[in-house]
């Protein structure tokens, strides 16, 4: 392997704010997994370890929204998460936490050394300071209304209906979501760390030294050093974190950004004993495995920490990935758009090999891509049921049939070419997927393997050892053709011998080959052949030796079952409510005045027909749909409306998919004043009516021509 004798593995410290979801899994920790699987099963020296992120704003919010502690939020999410993890087979090492004794010293003694080395610029800035509650305001903590939209709850850093970022001097009307009372701005120190000297470094390092980072990851940390860095502060005003080990500093503590990554570093001392040889020692190999919102912070910020410190290793790679999106939508925890992993655990219970399959064989490893229940059942019946599991339970089946329940033995005189070829194939494979592995390529591994089971089923159908079983049957019944003769049974046991030998041989190695990927199906085949574990281990497999000859082996068990249409319509119908769930949710917890204040007042002021008059309604039907790009909400709409056909840009997207209302009828706004959103001008509006936060379109009740008047 190299010049490397020993690996630390590490993935994203998920916050522990909440559960977490597949696109987490998809992302970083199954990825991490299989390549720590890998190496374990090659004997390497590795380390995986990870741990919660206890600390930062998100925990804060969650802690206020729920009306307890931070603490007592991330011991709920440290044990949900963890589990979550375990059940899925996800094999760190070390699960720790950011709150434990031993990273708050740690992060503590970095930031000391850092600041004793004369490596901070200490800067007063002016902040947002809530009067009543007497403490800073982070960005989140600043609510006011959208300057772009007119959202009424923007936050200081994102308008979550319009998706625009904000700075808090841009919102209309701020104030202070811990009390409401209008922040002031204060006066306060912080300790910055000056990024742009390390630029220099970090372009020799990087941009020179590791041309071979994947292109997402490479590109972003590219524009990053090419635009220039710039100090960043490292600490924060607030009382939920690690206090800034530093006299003058009550009420301040280290940028979460700071504290997170070096959890990697305590991790690995709570861990062993020996973790210095692992963060010290030029022979380690450091790989990050992230998702690609967390680049800028394993690629550039830590690195410079690192190196500000000094005594640490770099990482030899951040393989981050892209995201997964969810039945065509982003992800999102507060929508409640996500499938949870402690969800899927109870749906699927003892499945979770399928999802391990599905997310890495359409793992976003370039680009985002797409999960959805219909193609977790496609690839589950088509590709795991279908190739994988089926050759090795025929080969079972027919080895209890035809050889006795026992390894059969190489008849060499019998032997031919296709033999040797699909036995060629297992060394081939292997090359494959250990080239595929080194890369960080996980679906074409992933894909190799399922290849060379199809090849065994292509092997087990040219063979037909089942046709050479009956041609003995009416020999011995003296009905066979005339061809086939008393000796000829020999030649056709012989035969069936060989193929069956093969076809276990490929089974053995296709428990090996797999094991990275889907550990629990890797156990059961071990189970069934009577191999303990370690005939995982990555050496052996080529070998077409592994199932000693005579040797009983268990019944068959079904590796895999089909997933059924049923399944897939739940777990879509799950989907959707979670989101009403949640958008009622949010309604309901409104902030209380506002609520009252709308219920006292009359809707709108009373208006005379006139007004009404003015309005010209017309119903048309929708001839096409399509997202409008970056804009998460917006779809753009062709609507007929007999004369002629609109365009209409209209808020909806998180609430239909375009491909379900194409054909739908709806009311527009015809003479509205037209509008340029997003670079589209829309000519008119649609209306629609909101039920608990679900969105109906006011059509009438039996189809009309299209440009019918509504009056
Ligand atoms: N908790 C952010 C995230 O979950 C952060 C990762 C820390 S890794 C050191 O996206
Ligand atoms: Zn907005």
């Amino acid at each position: 392997m190299g010049k490397f004798n020993r690996y630390l593995i590490t993935a994203a410290l998920p916050y522990a704010n909440g559960p977490v979801h597949i696109g987490h899994l998809a992302g970083c920790y199954l990825p991490a997994d299989i390549y720590v699987r890998y190496l374990r099963a090659k004997k390497a020296d590795v380390k995986f370890v990870c741990g919660s992120d206890e600390h930062g704003v998100p925990i804060t919010i969650k802690a206020m929204k729920e009306n307890v502690t931070p603490q007592d939020i991330v011991d709920k999410y440290h044990k949900i998460i963890s589990d979550s993890f375990a059940a899925m087979g996800i094999s760190f090492d070390i699960f720790a936490r950011t709150s434990d004794p031993i990273h708050h010293q740690t992060a503590s003694d970095f930031f000391l050394k850092m600041y004793n080395d004369g490596l901070f610029e200490e800067k007063e800035t002016e902040q947002y300071f809530d009067p009543e509650k007497k403490v800073f305001l982070a960005d989140r903590y600043i609510i006011g209304t959208c300057p772009k939209c007119g959202n009424d709850k923007a936050y200081g850093d994102q308008c979550e209906r319009c998706g625009s970022s904000l700075s808090p001097d841009e919102l209309i009307n701020p104030h202070s979501a811990l009390s409401d009372a209008v922040p002031i701005k204060k006066t306060t120190k912080h300790w910055y760390m000056p990024l742009q000297n390390y630029e220099p470094w970090l372009k020799e390092w990087l941009l020179e030294g590791h041309k071979e980072w994947k292109n997402n990851v490479y590109g972003q940390c590219k524009s990053w050093l090419d635009n220039g860095l710039q100090s960043r502060a490292m600490t924060r005003d607030s009382n939920w974190g690690i206090k800034v080990p530093l006299p003058d500093a009550d009420g301040k503590v280290l940028y979460v950004w700071f504290d997170a990554p070096i959890g990697y570093i305590s991790a690995t001392k709570e861990l062993t004993p020996d973790w210095a040889d692992y963060w010290c020692k030029d022979d380690t190999k450091l790989v990050h495995f992230i998702g690609k919102d967390n680049i800028v912070f394993h690629c550039i910020i830590f690195p410079a920490m690192l190196k500000a410190h000094g005594n640490f290793v770099f990482p030899e790679n951040v393989p981050a990935n892209e995201f997964l999106n969810i039945e065509g939508e982003k992800v999102s925890t507060s929508r409640n758009w996500a499938v949870w992993i402690n969800d899927y655990i109870q749906d699927f219970p003892d499945q979770q090999d399928i999802l391990r399959y599905v997310l890495c064989s359409t793992a976003p490893e370039t680009k985002d891509n797409d999960f959805t229940w219909k193609d977790f059942q496609d690839r589950n019946n088509n590709e795991l049921v279908a190739i994988f599991g089926n050759f090795i339970n025929r080969t079972m089946v027919l080895m209890h049939k035809l050889c006795g329940g026992k390894v059969p033995r190489l008849h060499e005189e019998f032997v031919e070419a296709a033999d040797k070829d699909l036995v060629k194939e297992f060394t081939l494979s292997k090359e494959k997927i250990e080239s595929s592995l080194e890369n960080y390529r996980f679906r074409e591994a992933l894909a190799e393997v399922i290849d060379l089971a199809r090849k065994g089923n292509q092997y087990l159908q040219k063979n037909e050892p089942w046709k050479l079983a009956s041609a003995m049957e009416r020999i011995k019944a003296g009905t066979a053709d005339p061809l086939y003769t008393e000796k000829d049974l020999l030649m056709l046991q012989g035969k069936i011998d060989n193929c069956l030998y093969v076809c276990l041989q490929l089974t053995a190695n296709l428990a090996i080959f797999i094991n990275p990927f889907l550990p629990f199906t890797a156990r059961k085949i071990c189970h069934m052949v009577k191999v303990v574990d370690r005939m995982l281990e990555w050496e052996n497999a080529g070998s077409d030796t592994l199932l000693k000859v005579g040797y009983t082996l268990r019944a068959p068990e079904l590796l895999f079952k089909k997933v059924e249409d049923d399944q897939v319509k739940a777990q879509v119908e799950k989907l959707h409510a979670g989101l009403k769930k949640s958008a009622a949710e949010a309604a309901a917890a409104a902030p209380a005045p506002v609520a009252e204040e709308k219920a006292a007042a009359p809707a709108k002021p009373e208006i005379q027909f006139d007004d009404f008059a003015k309005l010209d309604l017309r119903v048309g039907t929708i001839l096409s749909a399509e997202k409008v790009e970056k804009a998460d909400k917006l779809l753009k709409l062709l609507i007929d409306i007999g004369t002629e056909q609109r365009t209409v840009v209209s808020g909806i997207a998180m609430h239909f998919k375009p491909e379900d209302i194409i054909g739908k009828q709806v009311t527009l706004v015809a003479n509205l004043a037209p509008r340029k959103m997003r670079g589209i001008e829309s000519q008119g509006m649609i209306l629609m009516a909101e039920d608990n936060g679900k969105l109906i379109f006011v059509n009438p009740a039996e189809a009309v021509q299209p440009g019918s008047g509504v009056s």
